[in-house]
């Protein structure tokens, strides 16, 4: 198995929707910035001037659909990305994260140990606990990783105990705000096994840059395994590299 482990990288269809739309916008900016460009040129250096025009209904036609036109053509694939972010229609496992100051705590509220929600908190892991060519990543690796299964539909439920946070990460195409009083959805398929890291994305304090996002997609077979050894466990504590087989 092949394990994809990388800070930035396209890992769902959320943003590959994303950068396909980006690249679509950027070739409509571009041909937009030469046009217009070509014509500011042509104004300055053109020395023919036609005083008799006072007004072209023909031309203000062709200038107000044109750019109408183009308009549409963003608007349209702008809206249907929005809509695809937000529906997620029977998610397979839902997760609740909650922005502490300074760590990020998880509840898979679909399961129970002794009458208490499965839950863990994840905290940085300090750069003088990291050992120099191990292949982990400075200010980015946690304690714990919050383990989903791969190929699986996930919704997350944002929130805070304290002041603003957000979840973020980048190669699952995702940010929320973890806003005080109100829970913020966010869903997502990764297609592939996976460690993928992010970052609080919002300013919430002196330790803001220390509660780093580590996200492990593991089959779910072992996702299974993962979880019975949380609940097996007597220190509930589950090292980052827990899971087997993974080829870094
Ligand atoms: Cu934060």
């Amino acid at each position: 198995m092949i394990t994809i482990r990388f800070y930035r990288c396209l890992l769902s269809p959320i943003i590959e929707e994303f950068l396909y739309f980006h690249d679509f916008t950027n070739i409509i900016l571009i041909f937009i910035l030469r046009f217009v460009g070509l014509i500011i040129v042509s104004i300055v250096f053109n020395k023919i001037v036609n005083k008799g025009l006072l007004e072209g209904q023909i031309l203000e036609c062709i200038w107000t659909i044109i750019p109408a036109f183009i308009l549409v053509q963003i608007a349209l694939p702008s809206i249907s990305l929005l809509y695809l972010i937000e529906d997620a229609p029977h998610p397979d496992l839902t997760v609740k994260v909650i922005g502490n100051q300074w760590f990020w705590s998880y509840e898979y509220s679909d399961f129970w140990i002794n009458n208490s929600v499965f839950s863990f908190d994840c905290y940085i892991i300090p750069e003088d606990r990291l050992i120099l060519g191990s292949g982990r990543f400075r200010q980015l690796e946690t304690d714990n990783r919050l383990a989903l299964p791969f190929y699986t539909k996930i919704r997350l439920l944002v929130t805070r105990s304290d002041v603003l946070h957000s979840w973020t990460v980048p190669s699952l195409g995702v940010k929320a705000d973890a806003v005080p009083g109100r829970i913020n959805q966010i869903n997502f398929v990764a297609p592939l096994p996976a460690t993928l890291y992010g970052q609080c994305s919002e300013i919430c304090g002196s330790q803001h840059s220390r509660i780093p996002i580590a996200v492990d997609f593991i089959p779910l077979k072992e996702w299974n395994i993962w979880r019975s050894e949380w609940f097996t466990s007597d220190t509930q504590e589950i090292k980052a590299d827990v899971v087997p087989g993974r080829i870094y």
